[in-house]
């Protein structure tokens, strides 16, 4: 997947237009586009198709699909069904879940990224002791794309070790969650950013910022 400036817009603002607003405000800058429970369990599954139909965007429907197989395929169908470019799933849940997911998006021409650890600080009590490992048994499916987190450098830098240079690494928890952009991009192809521009008084202006310095000191100096 190619993404537009390197950044991924993680929308969870909860009211549809609310979010088309800012969307439009920062759309020349982006073409990718994280959807997931907060939006489409207040306004519906249509929300992927309301984007599609007003911008040129790639949805990623980050459900961190995490069921059965059989349900997993459902899950994943419907998420394709409605138009999404690529779905989230989580590692955790093993091999035939995971798989599940992957046979539906190949059905699309869709994506699977792969969770392998998580952001926050509970991800430390389970997760975090098993996420090298789910990353390896990615690669071993050949899965091409991922997520880790950007709070946390070492297991970032660690995950791209374990899925090679030419796997697509997006990551989550710049800004609000404390990631620097900068750092960041030095492990993964692309940042997911949400409150940090979505909750911005100025959002084009903040997102301007973080691609034209990419850099947080000078970039906090510039926050608006
Ligand atoms: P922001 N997200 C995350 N950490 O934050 N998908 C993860 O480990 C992960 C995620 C999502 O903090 C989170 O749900 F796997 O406002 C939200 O949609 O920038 C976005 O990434 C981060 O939002």
């Amino acid at each position: 997947m190619n993404v537009k400036n390197n950044i991924i817009l993680a929308m969870d603002l909860m009211d549809i237009l609310d979010s088309y607003e800012v969307v439009e405000k920062i759309y020349p800058y982006i073409d990718t586009l994280k959807i997931g429970y907060p939006l489409t369990l207040a306004e519906g599954i249509k929300s992927i198709k309301f984007f599609k139909e007003n911008f040129d965007l790639k949805i990623i429907c980050d459900y961190k699909v995490a069921d059965i197989p059989e349900t997993n395929s459902k899950i994943a169908d419907l998420s394709f069904g409605a138009g999404a470019d690529a779905i989230i799933s989580h590692g955790f849940i093993g091999k035939d879940s995971v798989e599940a997911c992957v046979d539906i998006a190949d059905s699309y021409g869709g994506d699977v990224f792969l969770l392998t650890e998580m952001s926050h600080d509970g991800a430390k009590m389970f997760l975090q002791q098993v996420s090298d490992d789910i990353a390896k048994m990615g690669v071993e499916m050949g899965i091409k794309n991922y997520v880790a987190p950007s709070n946390r450098l070492d297991r970032l830098s660690e995950i791209r070790n374990i899925i090679g240079k030419d796997s697509f690494l997006i990551s989550p928890g710049v800004g609000t969650q404390g990631g620097n952009p900068k750092d960041t991009l030095k492990y993964a192809d692309a940042l997911i950013i949400g409150r940090y521009i979505y909750e911005a008084d100025y959002p084009e202006k903040t997102i301007t910022n973080i691609i034209d310095f990419f850099d947080w000191l000078v970039f906090k100096c510039f926050e608006f």
